[in-house]
């Protein structure tokens, strides 16, 4: 059957082949991650959690869901395998805002203190943006990052003080450098707050080791599977033992009804990937790749935020060196050129959040497509002479 719907589909398949694809938060999932989200589990109804394995105790509210159970015990099975922990884990998370949404409701009351890392400078939506649930339900407060752009640990400790958060919040979406979670944590636990690790542009960097473990200092951890972890859209979240129960009731039926079993299926899929040793290579590879393109950023001239890069991405600050250009101009301009990236906010940003000083340039997507450290290089000329061009005219 033709259908409009199936020839967008094929456009947006020639898109993403033809594309140089460097939005840090995205990637491209394997054929079989694919089979798994596109089959018939999207049919079943399955609210509730999987049989008890201690009990026996049932935990679905439905019928039918003896298969269901089975998929969905493995892919928390799995989970755990990959990052190697006893944590808990609810896989039934439909995105990294149902998780952090349902994390926040599982330990916090309305009106509760959140102290974390504004999305000016670096942090995501959920973590407390004034047009988010998150800055509607809680009283937010933030810590700072350095001119440079590296957090201010002091900082948090001292409004961990003042401010007197019931939950501590680390974790990115536009922050180029290791997370000292053990700081943190030791910060949390001196003040009396929960400590929660949004790991979701990290997760597969710290999977493979490529990244410092927040299991073992965080009591929450939420994530997202689609970005470094290379698997479909969606959430997890992990906790400490003691905390299983006020998360799975936080997921459902707090904030979530029924929970997505095909996408559970692509979860599972996705941890066992994880579990290989090539989705180790491929991590290290993506940090070379990354480091390869910022130092050549560097080289062409270019100001990088915290000067460079630890992780799958790096900050171009256009501030100085491209005063005349915002963020949204260079994203535009690479468009037409067939490479996609976003326009990001810089510290001490003076544009709005739709216009920008800076744009944010990741390398997961295409390692997963094959690229070297030259690729990276050869793009980063090409990206460098098309914005100074811009420049001239
Ligand atoms: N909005 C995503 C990103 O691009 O980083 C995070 O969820």
């Amino acid at each position: 059957m033709g259908s409009y719907v199936f020839e967008l589909i094929e456009q947006e398949a020639r898109r993403q082949e033809n594309n140089i694809e460097l939005i840090a938060s995205e990637n491209f999932v394997s054929a079989q991650v694919q089979r798994a989200i596109g089959c018939c589990l999207t049919n079943k109804y399955a609210e509730g959690y999987p049989t008890d394995r201690k009990t026996g105790k049932k935990g679905r509210y439905y019928g039918g869901c003896e298969i269901v159970d089975k998929l969905e015990q493995y892919c928390c099975d799995k989970w755990q395998e990959v990052f190697n922990t006893d944590y808990h884990v609810n896989v039934q998370p439909h995105s990294g805002s149902s998780a952090n949404l349902a994390a926040y409701m599982s330990v916090l009351k309305p009106g509760d203190t959140i102290l974390a890392m504004d999305l000016s400078n670096g942090g995501h939506l959920t973590h407390g943006s004034a047009v988010n649930f998150s800055g509607k339900l809680f009283r937010m407060t933030f810590y700072d990052v350095t001119p440079e752009g590296f957090i201010d640990y002091d900082d948090i400790e001292r409004k961990a003080k003042t401010e007197k958060p019931q939950l501590i919040l680390a974790g990115a979406s536009a922050y180029s450098r290791i997370i000292d979670f053990e700081r943190i944590a030791a910060i949390a636990k001196a003040n009396g707050a929960y400590f929660m690790v949004d790991m979701a542009h990290i997760a597969g960097l710290i999977a493979a080791g490529e990244h410092p473990t927040p299991f073992g200092y965080a009591d929450i951890i939420t994530t997202t599977t689609h970005k470094t972890l290379r698997g479909p859209r969606g959430g997890l979240i992990f906790c400490k033992p003691e905390l299983a129960k006020k998360i799975d009731g936080g997921v459902f039926p707090g904030t979530q009804g029924g929970p997505l079993e095909h996408a559970i299926a692509g979860k599972a899929v996705t941890a066992e990937e994880a579990c290989e040793p090539a989705f180790r290579e491929y991590c290290k590879q993506v940090r070379k790749n990354t480091k390869a393109m910022c130092d050549r950023f560097i080289e062409n001239g270019f100001e990088i935020v915290t000067g460079g890069t630890d992780n799958h991405l790096f900050l171009v600050d256009l501030t100085r060196t491209h005063p005349n250009l915002s963020g949204k101009d260079v994203q535009d301009a690479l468009d037409k050129e067939g490479i996609t990236l976003n326009k990001n906010c810089v510290p001490g940003e003076k544009r709005s959040p739709a216009e920008t000083s800076g744009v944010r340039i990741g390398c997961a997507a295409m390692t997963t497509r094959g690229w070297k450290e030259a690729d990276a290089v050869a793009c980063a000329d090409r990206i460098a002479g098309i914005i100074n061009r811009m420049t001239k005219a």
